[in-house]
């Protein structure tokens, strides 16, 4: 059987990682402007002042979630911040263009930033500019066959938003988002025909994704999320109005647990956990109502959610076509042991002791994503699309030029063979596999550029020194047979 014909291969992106040109056009600064680079202790911090004037340099793995009200970002000039220029794909888009379009691409995700379009997120009008970037870009992908899949909000949003409204915890950006999402959907409904809606919506959590302060009191994070979820319902019911040939996704981490014994404990445990980190996001999203359990959970809480008249036809109405997902490690759950000692992309668990692990110490896990494959379409019964897969790793480039990057391959080769079975053997629908970062870019969890997970090598590093020069890894003549032979020839 194999996959279908129109299999969507290709690769995946996101505008804060990939862009660059951060002023380019008249583009506003987003939240995902102020954090720096991961110098020190390799993860970004944010740099923001105070209410009181003061300033002062973020870090989320010391301050956590704990943002006070009324801060603004800024740049200090002592810092590097990654997305400013990330790999400067504003400039090179067309030469990126061409690469994607030799491996043999037939889909390529990206997303739009929200500034570049509307620069403070809630003028009337959108910037021009920035909307002829992007059709300047669709076209490009449009002439070599290229289907683009788009993601509304990938990771950042207005810092004005953030700042006079604190962010989605206020319905106020809702309503600009919609008016983002009324203006792209228009502008592209001839190009575009894949949208999602936000990215890993289930792990928007700090100042950079929310835009708001104290995003870990529980009662604020779960308004924002609300608001959340009901803006992508609000959107996909929009998209559809729009045109109704629109096929519009939601996106989220779909982050795999495992028990770590047969204990009971683990197991219920492995249920409650996966419910609050992954399947209340699906379930609101494709079924399109608030869960029993969550319902309850809000109550013992007393989080009193300010709702309005029409949310609950709107979550009702704005269920998704189909399910996007990232996919990189699996994780373990146990009642017994809190250690969390196993690192993961975004989310600690246990170690798991049947898998070895990358140089970031996320477990490598192909099987797992057969199993995280049949257990979404066993649940939502909604065709699958794979956005994210893919192994960060440090390459060297040898003393031909050439970037020999075996261990990529294989990781892609394992996983590509498991995803081949759950559709060949299980019956998965699945409409499509787009790897993360296939043309290198920064870092989300650390803003290094030594991260890489791409088939396109580019040259720079941590601090953004270097040629920008792109050029062909061993993966990429690997995946250009994977494509030819649609997904046949995986040596
Ligand atoms: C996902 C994000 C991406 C991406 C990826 C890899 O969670 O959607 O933006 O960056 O993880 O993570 P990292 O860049 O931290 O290696």
């Amino acid at each position: 059987m194999g996959f279908s014909r129109d299999f969507l291969w290709g690769g995946a992106t996101a505008a804060n990682q990939l862009e660059g040109g951060f002023a380019c056009g008249g583009r506003g600064p987003a939240t995902s402007d102020i954090m720096t680079d991961g110098a020190g202790d390799r993860k970004r911090k944010l740099t923001l002042e105070l209410s009181d004037g003061t300033k002062k340099v973020f870090s989320r793995e010391r301050d956590g979630q704990r943002i006070p009200k009324g801060c603004k970002g800024y740049y200090d000039s002592g810092c590097y911040y990654p997305s400013h220029q990330a790999v400067d794909f504003c400039h090179h888009y067309k030469e990126d263009i061409a690469l994607m379009a030799e491996i043999g691409f037939r889909a390529f995700r990206m997303s739009i930033s929200w500034t570049r379009i509307f620069p403070q997120g809630e003028e009337e009008q959108p910037l021009e500019e920035g909307l002829q970037f992007y059709d300047d870009v669709f076209d490009e992908l449009i002439k070599y066959g290229i289907e683009p899949v788009v993601t509304l909000n990938h990771y950042d949003m207005p810092l004005h938003l953030a700042k006079m409204y604190d962010g989605w915890h206020s319905r106020r950006t809702l309503d600009c988002f919609l008016r983002f999402c009324r203006f792209v959907f228009k502008r592209y409904s001839r190009k575009v025909k894949y949208w999602m809606t936000f990215n890993e919506i289930n792990f928007m959590q700090d100042y950079v994704t929310l835009g708001m302060s104290d995003a870990a009191d529980y009662g604020r994070r779960q308004q924002a999320v609300y608001h959340l979820l009901l803006a992508s319902a609000k959107a996909v019911r929009l998209g559809r109005e729009i045109n109704p040939e629109f096929r519009i996704g939601c996106m989220v981490n779909a982050i795999l647990l495992y028990t770590n014994t047969c204990n009971p404990k683990d197991a219920l445990l492995q249920v409650q956990e996966s419910r609050e980190v992954r399947d209340f996001y699906l379930d609101v999203q494709c079924r399109g109502a608030y869960p029993n359990y969550k319902l309850l959970e809000l109550e013992r809480n007393q989080a009193d959610l300010r709702k309005e008249a029409g949310d609950e036809d709107a979550l009702r109405q704005g269920t998704v076509d189909f399910i996007g997902f990232s996919y990189y490690n699996s994780s373990v759950v146990s009642a017994e042991s809190k250690a969390r000692a196993a690192e993961g992309n975004l989310y600690r668990g246990e170690k798991n002791p049947y898998l070895s692990e990358s140089e970031w110490g996320w477990a490598i896990d192909p099987l797992g994503l057969r199993v995280l494959l049949n257990q979404l379409y066993d649940k939502y019964r909604l065709p699958l699309m794979i956005v994210e897969n893919g192994l960060g790793a440090e390459d060297s480039v040898d003393e031909c030029g050439k970037i020999q990057d075996s261990y990529r391959i294989s990781y892609l080769r394992s996983h590509i063979t498991e995803m081949k079975k759950a559709v060949d053997k299980d019956g998965v629908e699945l409409l499509g596999y787009l790897p993360w970062g296939c043309i290198d870019l920064v870092s989300a969890g650390t803003g290094e550029m030594k991260k890489r997970y791409g088939f396109i090598y580019v040259d720079m590093d941590d601090k953004g020194n270097g040629t920008k020069e792109r050029s062909r890894k061993e993966s990429f003549f690997w995946y250009q047979k994977v494509i030819q032979s649609n997904g046949e020839d995986l040596d």
